[in-house]
């Protein structure tokens, strides 16, 4: 366990992270699998049991080997050359900073980020990510016990909007998106356009489309991407920091308001006012 500590140079080390990130993802086009680096080692929480979550743990060679996370190594390798110039950054932030950037510099929206993530080496057995398989039933299964919602399903599940299916990593062949590095809602205006264009529909895509819940909101973000945008960025950032308590800020309660530092000089200056007449007096 190393104890990032948010101190000032760490904040430094983030903000240089998140450039070198930005310079790296840009030139290499690497953002979809960046993305889906972050989201595999954020997605094997478990609520119940509180482990897994953004640890850093996907490096693990027994984590990293699990089938669903194929081809993850390329982005894994991507992320140790900013670990090698920022070495304090642990590998959880690392990780979740390259998700938020890949969003960022695709066009997606801003997602807030909170650094402080600890580095673990311990990886939770197999099975943990959802099965593309499989149907709604199954992606409720798995987003509830990460302590998700139906919203953060339908949000999160637009981040194919970006990148591709690799026959060599997974089943599955092609992109969701005809401009799969444009970060948009156009992974749920194809949705529901059927499968007319020729893109990729997983199972759990299609499963979106089928369950009345998880339909409203498909047609929502296809209709509204601000609505999307807004909603994405608050389930990336939940994914994120599933597990995770911030470091507190410096001593939220004992600072005082402006309003309070006003009565404490009103109360100084009439003591002082006070004390003055009352000495003019005894004289
Ligand atoms: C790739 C499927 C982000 N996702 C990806 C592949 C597959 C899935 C192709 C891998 C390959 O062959 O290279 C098969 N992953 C799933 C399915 C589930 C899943 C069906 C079931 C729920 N995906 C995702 C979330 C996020 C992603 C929550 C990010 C927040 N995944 C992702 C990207 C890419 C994949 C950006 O899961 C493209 C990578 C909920 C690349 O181009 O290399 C959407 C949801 O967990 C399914």
């Amino acid at each position: 366990m190393a104890a990032p500590g948010l101190d000032v140079e760490y904040l430094k080390a983030i903000e240089k992270a998140r450039r070198d990130l930005r310079a790296l993802i840009s030139s290499k086009s690497c953002a979809p699998i960046m993305l889906r680096l972050a989201w595999h080692d954020a997605g094997t929480y478990d609520v119940n049991t509180k482990t897994g979550g953004p640890n850093g743990s996907i490096r693990n060679d027994e984590e990293i080997k699990h089938g669903s996370n194929k081809g993850l190594e390329i982005a894994i390798d991507l992320c140790e050359q900013v670990k090698a110039k920022r070495p304090r950054i642990t590998y959880a932030d690392l990780y979740q900073l390259s998700g938020v950037v890949a969003v960022e510099v695709t066009g997606g929206p801003t997602i807030d980020f909170v650094p402080g993530r600890k580095d673990s080496l311990a990886s939770p057995k197999e099975g943990r990510l959802p099965d593309a398989k499989q149907g709604s039933k199954h992606l409720r299964d798995i987003f509830y016990r990460m302590g998700l919602c139906d919203k953060d399903i339908v949000a999160l599940s637009g981040a194919h909007t970006l990148g591709r299916a690799h026959p060599q990593r997974s089943d599955f062949d092609g992109p969701w998106t005809k401009d799969p590095l444009k970060f948009d809602n156009s992974y749920f205006v194809e949705l529901l356009k059927g499968d007319t264009e020729g893109l990729l529909k997983l199972p759990t895509d299609k499963a979106l489309l089928e369950d009345t819940k998880f339909r409203h909101y498909v047609e929502l973000y296809a209709k509204d991407e601000d609505a999307f945008f807004r909603d994405y960025a608050e389930s990336h950032k939940k994914l994120s920091e599933l597990g995770f308590t911030p470091p507190s800020c410096p001593a939220p309660k004992t600072r005082i308001t402006l309003a309070q530092s006003c009565v404490g000089l009103a109360v100084a200056a009439a003591v002082v006012i006070l004390s003055y007449l009352f000495e003019v007096r005894r004289n």
